[in-house]
């Protein structure tokens, strides 16, 4: 059996961890500068999934980055002054990345964390590692903790515990446990009932740790820091009967106060199995309660209960104060370590005020929602695509009559051929090779006055002109003597001659549907007049939506008259043809790819060149 008669650690101990445990390696960072450490314990962190590169972190107020290693070799060959590796490798890999970490001589401590490696596996790794004489902690830990000089990983919980149980520095008791959560409560406890902990290791809960309750209490005996020893064993395997035989053969001659958790079994009918791997007992030996009593009987001090370890700690360490083999020192208080922002705003301690604001849609929750209604019932009431267009876009649930306008609107505004601007442009990206994104995009820049986005200013100039009481040929008239297009009327294709059914479709619907719909029935008046004059001067597909969209924000009740008129100024007409005819581009864009379609060049005699005569 192998002698780990040395000190872990230390306050210039340099350790690398093995896994991208970021808020791991700033607990141990603020931990060492809580401890007054001249320079960080984690040095560099390896981490095979990305390449080489360095992760920031607060050294108390300042920022300082660390290396992240991709091979362990590299992080270990650079960093000649490591000699302990935290292990945060899953189950999985934990095995192999504490192998290669054994090829390294320098490394003479392991900590592996993870939970649920295989036995055989694990008793491979010990093996291995006694061969080469390196301590392994864990597996299944949280680690250990030197106060004033390292700390493993998570071990200690959050900063403010670590202030509580005075971690910062050392004192006079070395404790080692099964559990890494009741390590945390030794903490607590030893810091109460003493002058604080030396010491603490968590070997962890499984069938086979890497080091052992006799390993570490044999070192804690040999260091003279070490003033008293508390073990605190759980029901479960036999090695506190080893300790009993070093306590009646005196390689243990430290007081030893000691408890093994896990005496409520024997209320349980059956066989119990604690949370630990290992916490089962598989004989009367193996019980909480026969262990307790051996320890008592080979002369360790042993509680009554859990509940009194702390009284009874207290009791032997007042004990070696009176006997002045402790001397208590004087308490300095530990630097202060800014509090993070994200748990500072957690417990209430401070405010800022929010960059962004939101107030359609919270994803933060268990279950998106949208403007209130969670995505479950959006799906279980059925609102279709216009239900959730009256949600995010309008913050409410319109009637159903307006959800149905928007997905007609969609529907018919989908797609109008390959020939229109925002189509053409779509097909020459994506036959250019470009992506769908860029391909769509470059057709919904085409979107504006001219095509597909005339209704903004339809939606502007219809209901300005019907507001003030216009008569349809007054304005008419006015924008002809403006020199302005009335936006939502004429086409380049459709006609009274030609009717666009689209315009037929939505009239239809919005007569029959609305409550009111002044505005459009005001447009068809002016289509009358326009169209008198030429025949493709028809309302057309943006007027008649826009038109109608106006009724809708005015009529169905849901809005006040500002927030209508804000949709209007704000240019959220357009909004139904963008997201329509998205559909379509997105289909162009699809199609073109289907079909193979090579660059496109437009044709020479296509081009009408009118260059300048002198450069002729
Ligand atoms: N005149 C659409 O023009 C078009 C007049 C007008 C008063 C008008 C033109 C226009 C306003 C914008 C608009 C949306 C360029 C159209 C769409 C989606 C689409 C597309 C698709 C799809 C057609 C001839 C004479 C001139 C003009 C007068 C023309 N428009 N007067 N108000 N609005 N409209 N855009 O036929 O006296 O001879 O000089 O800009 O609403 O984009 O399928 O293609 O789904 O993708 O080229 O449906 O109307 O007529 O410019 O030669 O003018 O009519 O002043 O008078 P045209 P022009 P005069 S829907």
């Amino acid at each position: 059996k192998l002698n780990f008669n040395r000190k872990f650690f230390s306050n210039t101990t340099k350790a690398i961890v093995w896994g991208m445990q970021q808020r791991a390696v700033q607990s141990m960072l603020d931990f060492d500068f809580i401890c007054r450490r001249d320079e960080p314990s984690v040095v560099a962190m390896v981490y095979p999934f990305t390449g080489d590169h360095k992760q920031k972190y607060y050294w108390g107020h300042k920022e300082i980055l660390i290396p992240v290693y991709k091979k362990m070799s590299d992080a270990i060959h650079k960093h000649k002054e490591v000699d302990v590796m935290v292990n945060f490798a899953s189950l999985r890999s934990a095995y192999d990345s504490t192998l290669e970490v054994l090829e390294f001589p320098q490394i003479r401590t392991v900590a592996i964390i993870a939970e649920g490696i295989p036995e055989n596996m694990t008793r491979k790794l010990i093996i291995e590692a006694n061969k080469k004489g390196v301590a392994i902690i864990g597996p299944a830990t949280v680690g250990g903790v030197k106060p004033g000089c390292f700390k493993i990983g998570n071990t200690g919980g959050m900063l403010d515990n670590i202030l509580h149980s005075k971690l910062y520095r050392p004192g006079s008791v070395a404790y080692v446990s099964r559990s890494g959560g009741m390590s945390n409560e030794l903490n607590n406890i030893i810091s109460k009932a003493t002058d604080g902990v030396l010491e603490g290791i968590a070997i962890g809960g499984d069938r086979y740790p890497g080091t052992t309750f006799m390993d570490h209490i044999l070192r804690y005996q040999s260091d003279p820091e070490t003033k008293l020893i508390v073990l605190l064993g759980e029901v479960g395997g036999t090695e506190e009967y080893d300790v009993c035989a070093a306590l009646k053969d005196g390689r243990i001659t430290k007081p030893l106060v000691a408890w093994c958790i896990g005496t409520c079994a024997s209320m349980f009918t059956s066989e119990v199995q604690f949370g630990h791997a290992g916490s089962c007992a598989n004989s009367d030996r193996e019980t909480a309660t026969a262990k307790n009593k051996a320890l008592r009987d080979a002369g360790a001090y042993v509680p009554d209960s859990f509940d009194t370890l702390g009284e009874l700690i207290n009791h032997v360490y007042s004990e070696l104060v009176k006997t002045g083999r402790i001397v208590p020192r004087e308490e300095v208080p530990p630097p202060t370590v800014p509090m993070d922002y994200s748990w500072a705003r957690e417990l209430g301690l401070i405010r800022k005020p929010a960059s962004f604001m939101t107030s359609i849609c919270d994803e933060r929750g268990q279950e998106l929602i949208y403007a209130g209604m969670p995505i479950s019932e959006v799906l279980n009431k059925d609102v279709g695509i216009g239900g959730v267009i009256s949600l995010l876009w309008f913050q409410r649930c319109l009637p159903s009559y307006c959800c149905k306008f928007f997905e007609m609107c969609l529907m018919v505004t989908a797609d109008h051929g390959p020939a229109v601007s925002g189509a053409h442009n779509t097909i020459v990206c994506a036959r250019a090779g470009k992506d769908l994104v860029s391909s769509v995009v470059s057709g919904l820049l085409t979107i504006g006055d001219r095509f597909g986005g005339a209704l903004d200013g339809s939606a502007r100039q219809f209901s300005e002109a019907y507001d003030t009481n216009l008569h349809p040929m007054e304005f008419v008239n006015k924008m002809r003597k403006e020199g302005k297009l009335i936006l939502g009327i004429g086409h380049r294709v459709k006609s009274i001659n030609n009717p666009d059914v689209r315009v037929k479709i939505i009239k239809e619907f919005v007569m029959e549907n609305f409550p009111q719909c002044p505005l459009l029935k005001y447009a068809l008046e002016v289509e009358k007049i326009t169209t008198n004059k030429k025949p493709n001067l028809i309302l057309n597909v943006d007027g008649v939506i826009a038109t109608a969209f106006v009724d809708m924000l005015r009529n169905c009740g849901s809005f006040t008259s500002e927030e209508a008129q804000e949709y209007i100024n704000v240019g959220a007409i357009n909004s139904l043809f963008v997201l329509g005819r998205s559909i379509g581009f997105i289909g162009h864009y699809m199609d073109q790819k289907r079909l193979k379609q090579g660059l496109y060049r437009h044709p020479w005699d296509d081009i009408s060149y009118v260059i300048p005569e002198q450069y002729n």
